[in-house]
Formats: structure tokens, C-alpha cells, sequence
């Protein structure tokens, strides 16, 4: 039975800045993700705020919400089977040093504020994070 599931991926300002978009995207596409919905854009703070607010109560919120909102991210929906969970996997650990080799995040992400990609971490949120990004 097929379980084809669509998430929310955010190329974020640290690897925009260092062109890494393109490449992101091949680790996608050479994963099996399809890369459904795609748009480069800044976001203002507030906005950023509400997209993390559910990490509102966190001493790092108020800094993840100023560098989510400093420079241009992509936003993208992609879709393949299983793909909330696929995509987790694919990104690595939050914390750039424990993610495994050959994630994104082992390959690319500098630190765990600038680790260089966001995903949603659940099918519930993966609709509500579309929704905030794509809504039309
Ligand atoms: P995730 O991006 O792997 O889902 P979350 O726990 O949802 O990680 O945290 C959201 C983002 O907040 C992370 O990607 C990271 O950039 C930042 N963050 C998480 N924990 C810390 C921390 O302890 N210090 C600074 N930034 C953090
Ligand atoms: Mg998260």
C-alpha cells in the first residue's frame, strides 16, 4: 500500500547565502523527493514568530525567529512516500555535529542555530506549515 505524504522543507538563510540551494535540492531529488511547490522569498519577523510558536517558551526563540527572517529562504513542498519521516532522516540531527554522515545537516549546516534546513516534524504539522507557505 502506497503512503505517499507531502512536507514542508525550508532552505534556510545560512545556506541561501552560501548558494546552496541547488545542491539541497539534488539531495532531495536524489532521494525520491519531488520537489511539488517551490518559492524564494524573505519573511518578516513576526511572521517568523508565528511560523516557530511552538517554540515560544524556548531561551533560543527570540534568536531563531531575528536569523529565520535575516535573508532570503526557499520554501518548498515535497512529496513521496513516507516523506515527513524520509525528509527527518535525510536532514539529520537538529545539531549539526550528531547528525549522520552524509545528511544534509552533517554536510552542510554550520552550527544547531544555523543548521541550514528546517522540515516538519509531523504529518499535522506538515499541513499546517504548507498551509502558512503556500496558502492561496
Ligand atoms: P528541528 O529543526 O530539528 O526540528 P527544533 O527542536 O524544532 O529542531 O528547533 C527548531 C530550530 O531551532 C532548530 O532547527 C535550530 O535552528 C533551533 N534550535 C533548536 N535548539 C536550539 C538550541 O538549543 N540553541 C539554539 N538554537 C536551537
Ligand atoms: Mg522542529
Amino acid at each position: 500500500m502506497s503512503n505517499i505524504e507531502q512536507t514542508l522543507s525550508i532552505i534556510k538563510p545560512d545556506a541561501v547565502e552560501r548558494n546552496l540551494d541547488n545542491a539541497i535540492k539534488d539531495m532531495f531529488k536524489s532521494n525520491g523527493f519531488l520537489i511539488v511547490k517551490e518559492k524564494k522569498i524573505q519573511i518578516e519577523k513576526y511572521e517568523a514568530e508565528k511560523f516557530y510558536k511552538v517554540h515560544e517558551t524556548k531561551s533560543f526563540y527570540n534568536d531563531l525567529c531575528s536569523y529565520l527572517s535575516s535573508g532570503p529562504i526557499v520554501a518548498m513542498v515535497l512529496e513521496k512516500e513516507n516523506a515527513v519521516l524520509d525528509n527527518r532522516e535525510l536532514m539529520g540531527a537538529t545539531n549539526p555535529k550528531d547528525a549522520l554522515k552524509g545528511t544534509i545537516r552533517e554536510r552542510y549546516g554550520i552550527s544547531i542555530d544555523k543548521n541550514s534546513v528546517h522540515g516538519s516534524d509531523s504529518l499535522k504539522n506538515a499541513e499546517i506549515e504548507i498551509n502558512f507557505f503556500f496558502k492561496d
